[in-house]
């Protein structure tokens, strides 16, 4: 079994003018393309290949730093092209909304904490949503790296690289998250995410 690029969920147009046409072309059919031949190139003769992704990003975690590159990016796009939606941002669904409230005290605290998350990585990366020891939290991971592999599963991600926001917002970093958050997210994805995660 080899690793595949999945068609994005909606139309390359379809997320503008918060995410364009133009960067989702560089993005999901040139970047997150070649981390997918390339992991499929890095699996050949691993005794890897053939398991879950989840297991080849677990599996490659400070073994194979190539590998867990590119496997990892892999995993991380496959999701963060499901986290968006065209019209997204709006209610969250109210099991999601409650664990919000819950853990973070409200949504406008969960929105800072995801905020500054993404501000405060330095150079590339993704700042999330995670679930960890029953709790919601928001965490950055630098490069590749994501939830996974500090024993946490991602319920929302966000692509904090340059690639994902350097055409539409320049370097506005933090217009682009509070884009994200405010047009963007499928809280329903995420719903289904935190459903499959407890
Ligand atoms: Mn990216």
């Amino acid at each position: 079994m080899t690793i595949t690029l999945p068609d994005l969920p909606y139309a390359h147009d379809a997320l503008a003018p918060h995410m364009s046409a133009e960067t989702l072309e560089y993005h999901h059919d040139k970047h997150h393309n070649a981390y997918v031949n390339k992991a499929n190139e890095l699996l050949e003769g691993s005794d890897l290949k053939g398991k879950p992704i989840e297991d080849i990003v677990r599996g490659s975690h400070s073994v194979n730093g190539a590998l867990f590159n590119n496997a990892a990016q892999h995993y991380n796009h496959v999701h963060f092209w499901k986290w968006m939606k065209p019209g997204g941002g709006g209610a969250v669904p109210g099991a999601l909304e409650n664990r919000i409230n819950q853990d973070f005290g409200s949504t406008g605290d969960f929105r800072n904490s995801f905020v500054n998350a993404g501000l405060g990585q330095f150079g590339s990366g993704w700042c999330w949503l995670a679930l960890k020891d029953g709790r919601l939290e928001c965490m950055a991971t630098p490069n590749a790296e994501n939830p996974l592999v500090h024993g946490a599963t991602p319920i929302l991600g966000c692509d904090v690289w340059e690639h994902s926001y350097y055409i539409d917002h320049r370097n506005n970093r933090k217009a682009y998250l509070e884009a994200f958050l405010d047009h963007l997210v499928n809280w329903e994805y995420a719903a289904e995410c935190l459903d499959g995660a407890t």
